[in-house]
């Protein structure tokens, strides 16, 4: 049912389905056309029947007296019932896959940077699509160059973004997937492109003058290619300084290690990802958002068992210095 369904709407007016999960997304916005669809015509059609029927012929007509009918009332409440359930339960299947994150989504990530107005992105290996120094505040006419970023056929990529100014919001029609992106904190987005091709990227969080021509594209690429893209882009050795290293041994090793011991923090090895407890409050999980916090505010959550002694680095870290430690601290297995 979902084939047929899906096609309706691909073929009517929906972009390509770039992912397995579009076409999901599209199989049930489909559902919703056609099941509103029937429904206005049994609701107007049997509105206008009545209306015809029951169409007062002479002065003597009188309406009967009723006041209710049980039956008619329960059928036409349960069955409305019935199909919103299908669609609250079918709706919170697809939005579950939508945004849980595979593992295997770790592998390839990227960042991506939210300005105004244009969408910067950082790989691994440290190829960067960026603007000007990052920022593009003159794109009053759009003519900022395009940002394209570079993902592999049949793999999840998972991107990890944030904002330099205000609320952004990453949109990729073709993929069905949307996510805000907010200063001052990370939020995540995953999908896994089946098509190879160019898919546009939109933001749709009204963000100022140029808001609509927030310039990007998605291009997949098969395996191989993409490979071959990463290596001719790799910036050359020393070239990508090891920025996050170079912050640690500068401002954290004093009272962090990498190996398991203790100094006057907690090591930094097996941290990501970790469960962590605390002084007071509950457990979180050890995410990104979660390691911005400790270095910005480390007072908010004290781990357990370790005095309060970080000094908070809110206002003396850059953005981007921040999510260099952060990935470094990711990388210590
Ligand atoms: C003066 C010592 C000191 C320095 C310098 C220091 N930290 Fe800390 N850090 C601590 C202590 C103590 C804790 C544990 C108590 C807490 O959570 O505040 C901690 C906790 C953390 C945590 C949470 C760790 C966990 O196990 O959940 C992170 C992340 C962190 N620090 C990052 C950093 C980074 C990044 C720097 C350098 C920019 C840094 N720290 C510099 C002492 C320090
Ligand atoms: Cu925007």
């Amino acid at each position: 049912m979902n084939n047929w369904l899906s096609l309706i709407s691909a073929n009517a007016f929906m972009p390509i389905q770039g992912t397995e999960i579009a076409a999901k997304v599209d199989g049930f916005y489909a559902f919703l056309l056609v099941s509103s669809l029937i429904s206005s015509i049994i609701l107007i059609g049997g509105m206008t029947a009545f209306i015809i029927k029951y169409k007062r012929q002479s002065a003597n007509d009188k309406t009967a007296y009723i006041t209710h009918n049980t039956l008619a009332e329960f059928t036409w409440s349960f069955i409305p019932f019935v199909i919103m359930m299908v669609i609250f339960y079918w709706g919170k299947v697809i939005f579950n896959e939508l945004r849980a994150m595979p593992d295997a989504a770790s592998s390839e990530e990227i960042h991506v940077v939210g300005v105004q107005w244009a969408w910067n992105f950082k790989y691994k290996n440290g190829i960067k699509q960026y603007t000007k120094d990052g920022i593009s505040k003159d794109n009053k006419l759009g003519n900022v160059e395009k940002q394209v970023m570079v993902v592999p056929l049949n793999r999840p990529v998972k991107l990890v973004m944030t904002s330099n100014d205000v609320i952004h919001s990453f949109y990729i029609p073709g993929f069905r997937n949307k996510q805000d992106v907010i200063p001052g904190r990370y939020t995540s987005l995953w999908f896994k492109a089946d098509k190879l091709g160019e898919f546009q990227v939109f933001c749709t969080e009204y963000c100022g003058l140029s808001h609509s021509q927030m310039p990007a594209t998605i291009r997949v690429l098969p395996e191989a290619d993409y490979k071959v893209w990463l290596d001719a882009n790799k910036p050359a050795e020393g070239a990508v300084s090891d920025a996050g290293k170079e912050l640690y041994e500068n401002k954290c090793r004093s009272c962090h290690s990498l190996d398991g011991t203790r100094v006057v923090g907690p090591t930094w090895k097996g941290l990501y990802g970790a469960k962590r407890e605390f002084e007071s409050g509950p457990t979180v999980d050890a995410d990104e958002n979660y390691l911005r916090e400790s270095i910005l505010n480390p007072n908010a959550k004290v781990v357990k068992g370790y005095p309060a002694a970080m000094p908070p680095y809110a206002g003396q870290l850059s953005d981007d210095e921040l999510s260099q430690l952060i990935d470094y601290i990711k990388s210590v297995k």
